[in-house]
């Protein structure tokens, strides 16, 4: 006789149903119990897993997590239902076994979405309802099957089901996400605010990439590769080549969220507390409108990108000097350590004597002429320019000034608690204009600066001086290039080094991001 496979199939059919329909009854949350799951598990895994999770899967680390957890629940429940194929149990035991179970889903899914929704409200109720519609469906398919419920039943109720999930999913668009407080939001139009650092020169006019006949192009290792129809000189923007700032949008993200926390502006206020005369609680309008606003070019750059990675970003910024806002405070001889604490549970610390130092640290409020937009950490972050962007909280809540050394939560992860950057240059760009290549990327070493960037093309015997683009900021990593007249078309063996404002030059020496950020040349071989 044929092994009974039924529960088995129900079960996994169920967890199926259960992770398509939460999927469904996302968005009148903004989240779903799969990725609360999936963010506790971030939250709690060992430091080592969790770099290794970075290390391994880069950016798309969150996702491989929300599948894993989604994969391991589909195989738990099929697991389950296998067991429960083998149990011989008497019927009205097995029957009790059900009824557990099913209370086990409902409880799981409310509280998943509670969690998910942040509290009791007429949203959670109808995610929840429409999230047990998926296993609702199965159970009521699968009641039948001991007793068989006929073909043409068992199809009404698979379709009534998918119809029931169907119109949860269009009430669910219809509701969309929660609404937005009322207050100022984020990625709105701020006032100009008068430029601190003004760049040495006029900005290079940029050579729109769309007036060059572009003939071939490919990337390598994300460096664009190509070669255009095209007799002008070669500036600093030419197919491939980073713009000269970025925009908000065009700003990479980072962060330890699977969803960006939702932070509204009206009710927030910054505390200043621990090691000052008198604790403080800063309104954002406060720091909308306050005198010493001011507005930096400043490049930020995360400790997990390797040599020739893409999470680095320059733009705008607007912001007060940390330093201003602890004075109206008055910080007291006890204090040792800024610590920032975030809407996220979040946190990170630099020296009080670094912060006392540095007019350069600020309260970001505003990102490329506009409010920080949601997933940059509106309402107010840190922007700590120099160290990697692990030190700049977002969504930042509370400023307490420790009489002890704090331990952040990267440092407490395993990564370098000082977090200055490392000197690097990048190529980004080669381009071939009939008898000359350019070879172009950029260059950063932190508050040091860029003194100089040398590129060789043949596997480092020779080596050629680029052309630095002249900084747009203290604070901007800089931009150059190389041209070379290069009629053959045999192989280039690129390789570039900078030399940062101290004289040090770039070492060759390569290491991994973890503990303290990526080191080494970058190269590149390519033909064209
Ligand atoms: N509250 C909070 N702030 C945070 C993080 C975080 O997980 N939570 N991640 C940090 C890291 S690791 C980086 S690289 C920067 C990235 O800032 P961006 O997303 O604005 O580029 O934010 C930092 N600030
Ligand atoms: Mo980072």
């Amino acid at each position: 006789m044929a092994r009974d496979t039924t529960g088995e199939f129900a079960w996994t059919a169920g967890a199926i149903a259960w992770v398509v329909a939460t999927l469904v009854a996302r968005p009148l949350v903004g989240s779903d119990p799969l990725l609360v799951a999936a963010q506790a598990i971030i939250e709690t895994a060992p430091g080592w897993l969790a770099t290794w999770a970075i290390e391994t899967f880069g950016v798309a680390a969150r996702t491989v997590l929300v599948a894993g957890v989604a994969t391991g629940l589909v195989i738990t429940a099929g697991t389950l239902g296998a067991i429960g194929d083998r149990v011989t149990l008497r019927r009205a035991r097995r029957s009790q076994v059900l009824w557990l179970t099913t209370i086990g889903v409902v409880i799981g899914t409310a509280v998943g979405f509670y969690l998910a929704a942040g509290g009791v409200s007429f949203r959670w109720l109808l995610a929840t309802v429409i999230a047990l519609t998926g296993p609702g469906i199965v159970w009521w398919i699968y009641a039948g099957v001991h007793e068989p419920i006929g073909r043409r039943r068992a199809l009404g109720r698979i379709g009534g089901g998918v119809g029931a999930l169907v119109a949860g999913g269009a009430i669910a668009r219809i509701l969309g996400q929660p609404p937005a407080a009322d207050g100022p939001q984020p990625g709105e139009a701020l006032d100009a605010v008068e430029k601190t650092e003004v760049g040495t020169t006029t900005p290079t006019p940029r050579q729109a990439t769309g007036e060059e006949t572009i003939e071939r192009q490919r990337s390598t290792d994300g460096v664009v590769v190509s070669v255009a129809n095209d007799e002008r000189d070669f500036t600093f923007d030419f197919e491939g080549m980073p713009p000269r700032r970025h925009t908000a949008e065009e700003h990479f993200v980072v962060d330890k969220n699977i969803t960006a926390p939702n932070v509204a502006a009206e009710g927030w206020s910054l505390s200043i507390r621990g090691a000052v005369d008198s604790e403080k609680d800063i309104a954002y309008e406060t720091l909308l409108d306050h005198p010493d606003r001011r507005e930096m070019t400043v490049t930020t750059l995360c400790i997990s990108n390797t040599v020739g990675g893409d999470l680095i970003g320059t733009t705008d910024w607007i912001g007060i000097p940390v330093r201003t806002l602890l004075a109206d405070a008055g910080v007291t001889d006890d204090a040792v350590d800024v610590v920032t604490h975030a809407r996220d549970g979040y946190s990170e610390a630099i020296p009080w004597s670094v912060v006392r130092d540095r007019d350069d640290i600020i309260l970001a409020i505003g990102m490329d002429g506009k409010t920080l937009p949601a997933e940059h950490g509106f309402p107010a972050r840190l922007l700590v320019p120099g160290r990697y962007g692990m030190k700049s909280t977002k969504w930042i809540t509370e400023i307490e000034l420790a009489d002890s050394d704090h331990t952040a939560y990267w440092d407490q992860r395993g990564w370098d608690e000082e977090a200055v950057v490392n000197t690097l240059s990048y190529v980004r760009s080669i381009q071939r204009r009939n008898e000359r290549i350019a070879v172009g990327g950029i260059a950063y070493a932190g508050t040091r600066g860029v003194e100089r960037v040398e590129v060789s093309l043949d596997g480092g015997q020779t080596w050629n001086e680029a052309a630095l683009e002249d900084p747009i900021s203290p604070h901007a990593r800089r931009r150059w290039q190389l041209v070379v007249e290069r009629p053959d078309t045999g192989p280039l063996d690129v390789i570039v080094r900078a030399t940062d404002g101290a004289g040090n030059r770039q070492t060759s020496k390569r290491a991994p991001p973890h503990p303290s950020g990526s080191a080494g040349w970058h190269s590149i071989t390519v033909s064209l």
